[in-house]
């Protein structure tokens, strides 16, 4: 008789090691820069991820003005509109061409947004005539098509006028209505980065390399497989909505006992005028070497948690076996830009509200004591006059009495 092979159940790997992901390989982004500043962003950016193939993040510069898309790293593919309104040779800081040309080529731009990635980030610097004119018609028809989009902008300098920093805040304004969500970046915030004196072309340059850091953070967050992984749904997670106002910063710190520096930093990200306090979703993701300890994670969650006790938080861990006594962290925060708007307001505006009161109680108090003293006085005095009746002698007998 033939003996029964027996045949033995294989185990599964219990290997720790991360595997890649399948869902996190096929996430696709687009990031699309409009206008002169958003190309020269995205360039920055695309050269930070050199080793990123384009099936995974694909860079487009899109702008009337060919000189400009000419200059741009290999990386970064070009897209003209508007030809025919601007001859190629940019809109001349004149917002409404900049839109116009944009709706001139809305077919054109539907097909750009027609390859189903999952993730299109428009990038543009506010101020001029494309970027700002030609942006709110992008994330339009982005919106329309039910895409998930990030927007990055950055905000003219105060000297360069108040004309183009309110033409850059009602582009804004209109975006964020078919946009998932959005950072804005104060080009002022450039004076924080350096205290050298810079050109001013290296001053852009010196901002765009910070915001590029900031997103390549995201970006190999993303693609990067972990020990707890973020995925792509959990990314969409801290997206979905519209007008959300977004949160990203990288930190880094050598050194496991420097983990009050490494939060000072993720905190304060230094070319965003706000944080994420108060945040309605967070991701944070956590590199750092194998022995990282237990103590460091938690104490950096825990402080995540207080900054924003009602976030929903996701939380992804990397192993990194280059990073000897380093710490990074990503951040990802999301939350109605409504909501903070209008705490911001409040702040704003109850501080001399509560100085008033506060005078207006100090003033009712001084008047209360004046009222007071009267009062008192009042009061002695009639009782000063009632003690009289009592005495049969009139008091200055009394006195001359007590004299004697
Ligand atoms: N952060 C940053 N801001 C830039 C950069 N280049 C320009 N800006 C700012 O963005 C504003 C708009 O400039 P551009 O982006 O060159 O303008 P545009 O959108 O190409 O518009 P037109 O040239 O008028 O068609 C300027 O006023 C600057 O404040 C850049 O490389 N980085
Ligand atoms: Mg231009």
């Amino acid at each position: 008789m033939k003996k029964k092979k027996i045949v033995k159940e294989k185990k599964p790997k219990t290997s720790r090691q991360p595997k890649e992901d399948a869902s996190v390989k096929k996430v696709k982004i687009k990031v699309i820069g409009v206008g002169g500043g958003g190309g020269n962003i995205i360039s920055e950016l695309s050269k930070k991820l050199k080793d990123f193939s384009s099936s995974k993040v694909d860079f487009v510069a899109v702008n009337t003005d060919n000189q400009a898309l000419g200059a741009l790293h290999k990386k970064v593919k070009t897209f003209a509109f508007g030809q025919k309104l601007t001859f190629g040779l940019g809109a001349g800081r004149d917002v409404s061409t900049g839109e116009k040309a944009a709706k001139d080529d809305a077919e054109k731009i539907k097909s750009l947004f027609s390859d189903n990635k999952d993730l299109y980030i428009i990038v543009s610097s506010l101020g001029g005539g494309t970027g700002t004119g030609a942006s709110p018609v992008f994330s339009k028809i982005a919106s329309q098509m039910n895409l998930m989009t990030l927007g990055i902008f950055t905000l003219p300098f105060s000297f360069e006028g108040k004309k183009k920093m309110d033409t850059a805040w009602s582009a804004i304004e209109e975006m964020k209505n078919h946009l998932n969500a959005y950072m804005v970046l104060p080009n002022e915030k450039i004076f924080g980065l350096t205290k050298e004196e810079v050109s001013f072309t290296d001053s852009l340059n010196l901002l765009n390399n910070h915001l590029a850091g900031s997103l390549e953070g995201l970006l190999r967050t993303i693609y990067s497989p972990g020990v707890i992984n973020i995925d792509w749904a959990d990314i969409r997670t801290i997206l979905e909505g519209k007008k959300n106002l977004a949160y990203l910063n990288v930190a880094k710190v050598r050194g496991g006992q420097n983990l009050e520096e490494l939060l000072k930093k993720l905190i304060k990200n230094p070319i965003l005028d706000y944080d994420f306090e108060d945040a309605d979703n967070i991701m944070f993701n956590i590199e750092g070497s194998k022995d990282l300890s237990l103590q460091s994670l938690s104490l950096i969650s825990r402080k995540i948690n207080e900054m924003s006790p009602g976030a929903r938080i996701i939380f992804g861990l990397i192993n990194n076996p280059k990073m000897k006594n380093e710490i990074k962290v990503t951040i990802l925060s999301t939350g109605s830009s409504e909501r903070k708007e209008s705490k911001r307001k409040k702040k704003k505006e109850v501080k001399p509200e509560v100085k008033k009161q506060e005078k207006e109680k100090e003033a009712e108090k001084v008047r209360r004591t004046a009222l007071e003293i009267k009062e008192a006085e009042k009061k002695e005095i009639e009782k000063e006059e009632e003690d009289e009746k009592i005495f049969e002698i009139p008091a200055f007998l009394r006195k001359e009495k007590k004299k004697k």
